[in-house]
């Protein structure tokens, strides 16, 4: 059986749902070079994946099970993946953020045609369509907070956690486009052909998240 994590804060709260199904890590891939990690049992071992390939690897059976934050659940769109389990792990919220002196409710409410960037076009994209408002998307693959300091864009969508990082960049969050937290991920053809391996993960999975 072959697991999908990305390093940092995903793989630090999953540390304990793993130990709950009995598995352990002999390696910690923070400090390892290795981006294949075996574990106390033989037959489970880890890959470690950019957080937002988790979905590609577990879509094409590469691992059987994986770990993605609803936000790069919703950008990849779910094809090929069962999404069980709500680990209520890597917590945040998706949110549109402007300057603090940008008049964010004075453009929506004259119609005015703002540039958003974002790394989270098809989140960014269906928020603003639902709300009737035009906009031109500018994608991006970091550092979002940069682009309206610089004259990129009038706005942000991104994920908050803290505020810390809006704040020490003189912007403000003006909209609360949803809550994110992690979700276990499973292959829909190696639940079928592996159930008796993976069934059992998957429900102490679920357990340790309600205790
Ligand atoms: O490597 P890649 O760029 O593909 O992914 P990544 O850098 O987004 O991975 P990682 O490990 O940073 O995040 C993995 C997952 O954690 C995300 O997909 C989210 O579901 C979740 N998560 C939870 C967060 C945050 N909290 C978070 N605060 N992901 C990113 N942030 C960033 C945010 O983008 C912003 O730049 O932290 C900054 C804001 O934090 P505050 O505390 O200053 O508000
Ligand atoms: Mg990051």
């Amino acid at each position: 059986m072959t697991l999908a994590l990305s390093k940092g804060r995903i793989f630090e709260e999953t540390l304990p749902l793993l130990a709950a199904a009995g598995i352990e890590p002999v390696e910690n891939p923070e400090s390892s070079r290795k981006l294949i990690i075996a574990t106390n049992r033989p037959d489970v071992r880890l890959v470690i994946v950019r957080a937002s390939d988790t979905p590609t690897y577990v879509q094409y059976g590469a691992a059987d099970l994986g770990i993605a934050g609803k936000d790069v659940l919703i950008e990849h769109g779910g094809a090929g993946l069962y999404q069980p389990v709500d680990l209520a792990i890597a917590k945040c919220r998706m949110s549109v953020a402007v300057p603090e002196h940008f008049d964010y409710a004075a453009a929506v409410q004259r119609g005015a045609r703002i540039r958003v960037a974002s790394k989270y076009i098809n989140i960014a994209r269906d928020h603003f369509a639902a709300k009737g408002m035009h906009i031109d998307l500018i994608k991006l693959y970091g550092s979002m907070e940069l682009a309206p300091l610089v004259g990129l864009a009038d706005a942000i969508v991104d994920l908050v956690s803290t505020g810390g990082t809006l704040r020490a960049n003189k912007l403000r969050e003006v909209e609360e486009i949803m809550q994110i937290s992690s979700r276990l991920i499973v292959n829909q053809a190696a639940l079928k052909v592996k159930r008796d391996l993976l069934q059992p993960v998957i429900e102490a999975f679920a357990g340790a998240v309600k205790s």
